[in-house]
């Protein structure tokens, strides 16, 4: 056995954290060797229903999980961490403008990002879950002093899932027949979800799918408006599939892309595909077998793929100019 990994999650005790944990337990993520110890933190209101998931896995026995911590202490909650699953945030309430929940959340990340340079492991890995991801990454890694900016990521692997689900349905194929999909810039409506560079069974997907127009228009709209979706079925959102997806993340971040593919993530941008270098933005990545990333260059970007991607980088940028006070 190796010695225990540290993996830290805020928000622990809501929903998605609940279909989260148990799974970080079985050692899905890293492999049956490695043990894991939780730093499950949350707000003071919430520490009696995370008692009641802390008694959860205690019985469930898991031979890797070697011990739990709960805490609303951030210092505590990130010591040695080597990741960091940001998934709490505030959800937006009746009548809260989308500045406002800006705001409020800016301001947990801020202290989130200082309480992970101080205590995190040297090799912490940030994984942003809770809305607007981007932005809040953005304000966790500029005040993380000291932490790469390289190891501060924000979720959109679920918008791919998605994407990858719509494409294979349409298709008649199976969602692992989709591959190169990238999801561009923002974790919101904005999001786009690129077709023209994604492959079906190996063939470009609009040699398979031959409706332009669904494409360039259904496709789009129902990947950006699935989360909605799912909140008018289910009555609550995402939170199995977008736990998934944050495994996905992970392992995708962990083990080395197949060869001529790619996944999505929103990683700080270098300048590529001329997005202003600084801004968390969702691009094509690939894992290298030495554990870091790089930026899948050199794909075509036609003029449609063009003003989708402006559309939704503009909307990072306004993101960030309204937390700008927050930005150190
Ligand atoms: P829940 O409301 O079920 O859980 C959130 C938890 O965070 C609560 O237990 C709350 O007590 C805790 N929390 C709030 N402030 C905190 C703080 N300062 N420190 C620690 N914990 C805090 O929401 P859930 O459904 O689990 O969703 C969590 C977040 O994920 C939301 O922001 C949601 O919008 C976001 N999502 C992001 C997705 C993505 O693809 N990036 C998809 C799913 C989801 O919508």
């Amino acid at each position: 056995m190796k010695p225990p990994i540290t993996v830290s999650v805020t928000g622990a005790a809501g929903q998605i954290g609940y279909a989260l944990l148990f799974r970080i337990a079985t050692g899905e993520i890293f492999g049956k060797d490695q043990p894991v110890r939780l730093r499950l933190i949350e707000i003071e209101p919430a520490l009696p229903a995370l008692l009641g998931v802390v008694m959860e896995l205690d019985d469930s026995a898991f031979p890797l999980l070697n011990s739990i911590i709960t805490t609303t202490d951030l210092d505590e909650g990130f010591t040695g961490a080597s990741w960091a699953l940001l998934v709490g945030s505030v959800p937006r309430k009746a009548g809260m403008e989308r500045g406002d929940l800006l705001g409020i959340n800016g301001k947990i990340f801020t202290s989130q990002g200082k309480a992970i340079a101080r205590n995190a492991a040297k090799d912490v890995r940030v994984l942003v879950v809770g809305n607007p991801c981007n932005t809040n990454a953005l304000i966790a890694m500029r005040n993380a002093a000291g932490v790469p900016e390289d190891r501060f990521f924000a979720m959109t692997r679920l918008d791919e899932n998605r994407a990858k689900s719509q494409l294979a349905s349409k298709a008649g194929v199976h969602a692992s027949d989709v591959t190169n999909l990238c999801i561009w810039g923002n974790h919101s409506a904005t999001q786009y979800p690129d077709f023209t560079n994604a492959k079906i069974e190996g063939k470009p997907v609009t040699e398979v799918i031959r409706d332009e127009e669904w494409l360039r228009g259904e496709f789009i709209t129902t990947v950006q408006q699935r989360g909605a979706a799912i909140i008018k079925a289910r009555g609550a959102s995402s939170a199995a599939s977008a736990a998934n997806a944050a495994l996905d993340t992970m392992k995708a971040l962990i083990s080395p892309t197949p060869d001529g593919d790619w996944h999505s993530v929103a990683v700080c941008s270098d300048g590529s595909y001329g997005i202003e270098p600084g801004l968390i933005a969702s691009m094509p990545i690939r894992t290298k077998a030495d554990g870091t990333w790089e930026v899948v260059q050199g794909l075509p970007i036609d003029a449609f793929s063009q003003e989708k991607i402006d559309a939704t980088i503009a909307e990072l940028k306004e993101e960030r100019e309204a937390v700008k006070d927050l930005l150190s």
